[in-house]
């Protein structure tokens, strides 16, 4: 049985001291680790000065423990605890934040980890690499960063940001942020990946992107990166030079590391801005330091795109004929100036559920009518994307504007499950919606 406390804290940036609210002081949280058919039983006391609650993201669990407030369980008041109960069906990287407000742009993150023996990966060392972009008790906290986003007019920019991608098909992010962090340490102050490897050794990197408001483009100076698996399941393996990676989403790859040090990088996407950290092998001369801030041609280099992933033959999901899965259109709406994000041109408070029946295949067809992309994630399901026989199992899929992008799955976890944006400030703003069994 693991415990969690959230509660307010001080999180140290290069020197500079940030107020927050974290998992047992430390930003992330510390990784949870399972194994594939355990029983996982947290406890979660409540230290904070607000209501919050835990979403296990990615894990196809049990309703009743997938941690949405007011819809699959109460709020988790001040002073009060919760146990969280569940068998874990499926191996991989996931990670864990609450549902509830703007917490996740705080310190409430954590990865979570569950060994699979069989699935493939033979790697002598294994790392976590949490991207995560940081403002808060910086110079502002979330939650006024969202009533500045919303009171924004031509007069009133508020620290909007002028982001822009053509990976992203245009606008990149709404917020502006001081920090952009790998495993809580920031550019100015970065890690090395301990313990090192040897020259020679397969390196597994976990690379899971927690930010509220930021893509990021990864990669590893001097590697390419063959890529084995993206939210938790695995694909045949794919070699590239840069991932792009957006909110929610996770990357598995394997690189086989070279004598020396490398640079680590993750670029905010169309941020001018990055995180970085050392990948140092034991052999290196103990002087030697990767210059972090030099272009890296690995970025600039072949990049993965989601037509490039095929789901391993063991999670290819056995499709009906095509005519036997409904189509669920679903707009993304809404745009900056009004912050009226939404789904089908209504917030969250407005929502109608999207009903199916157990054991339906259904196809959500995310349309981007709105002029900026959306990382979106459905819970308590690893649909495939698109309607190709062998489409990638993910959870979380970036819609860019003008773009539909299908999520095709059965209907078999019964419950009410969150479909949103996974923007913390578009989740917030009402970009969501509800999939809900009925008889
Ligand atoms: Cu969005």
């Amino acid at each position: 049985m693991a415990s969690l406390r959230a509660a307010p804290t001080e999180f140290e940036l290069a020197g500079r001291t940030a107020r927050t609210w974290a998992y047992d002081g430390v930003v992330p949280g510390k990784v949870l680790r399972a194994s594939v058919g355990d029983l996982v039983e947290v406890t979660v006391a409540n230290d904070l000065p607000e209501a919050t609650s835990i979403h296990w993201h990615g894990l196809s669990i049990v309703n009743g423990m997938d941690g949405v407030p007011a819809l699959t369980q109460g709020d988790i008041e001040p002073g009060t605890e919760f146990t969280y109960r569940f068998v874990v069906p499926d191996g991989g990287t996931y990670w864990f934040h609450p549902h509830h407000g703007l917490q996740l742009d705080r310190g409430l993150l954590a990865p979570l980890i569950i060994d699979d023996p069989d699935d493939g990966v033979d790697a002598d060392v294994d790392y976590v690499v949490m991207l995560d972009d940081w403002l808060d008790g910086v110079d502002t906290t979330p939650d006024d960063e969202l009533l500045a986003l919303q009171s924004m007019d031509m007069g009133n920019m508020g620290s909007m940001v002028m982001a822009t991608s053509p990976l992203l098909g245009g606008d990149a992010g709404d917020v502006s942020y001081p920090y952009h962090l790998i495993n809580g340490r920031p550019f100015e102050d970065p890690l090395t990946f301990a313990p090192e490897p040897r020259s020679g050794d397969r390196v597994r990197l976990r690379i899971i992107n927690g930010a509220g408001d930021t893509a990021y483009r990864f990669a590893v100076g001097g590697h390419s990166m063959t890529v084995t698996h993206t939210d938790g399941f695995a694909v045949e393996p794919v070699e590239v030079d840069a991932i792009l990676v957006g909110m929610g989403e996770r990357y598995d790859v394997t690189l086989t590391v070279q004598s020396g040090v490398w640079p680590v990088v993750a670029l905010a996407e169309g941020k001018d801005q990055r995180a970085a950290a050392v990948l140092r092998t034991r052999d290196a001369a103990a002087t030697s330091t990767p210059d972090l801030t030099a272009a890296l041609t690995e970025l600039d280099g072949t990049w993965l795109r989601y037509a490039d992933l095929r789901a391993a033959e063991a999670v290819v999901l056995d499709l009906p004929a095509d005519g036997d899965i409904r189509p669920i259109p679903l707009r993304l709406t809404g745009g900056m100036m009004q912050y009226d994000w939404g789904i089908n041109g209504v917030p969250y408070a407005n929502h109608e559920p999207i009903e199916v029946r157990a054991d339906e295949w259904v196809s959500l067809a995310f349309e981007n009518v709105s002029g900026m992309w959306h990382p979106m994630h459905l819970h308590g399901h690893t649909p495939q994307i698109g309607r190709a026989r062998g489409g990638p199992r993910k959870d979380t899929v970036n819609v860019l504007p003008s773009q539909t992008v299908e999520m095709v799955f059965q209907a078999d976890n019964p419950g009410e499950w969150m479909i949103h944006c996974h923007n913390a400030y578009h989740l917030e703003a009402g970009m969501a919606t509800v999939l809900s069994y009925v008889q």
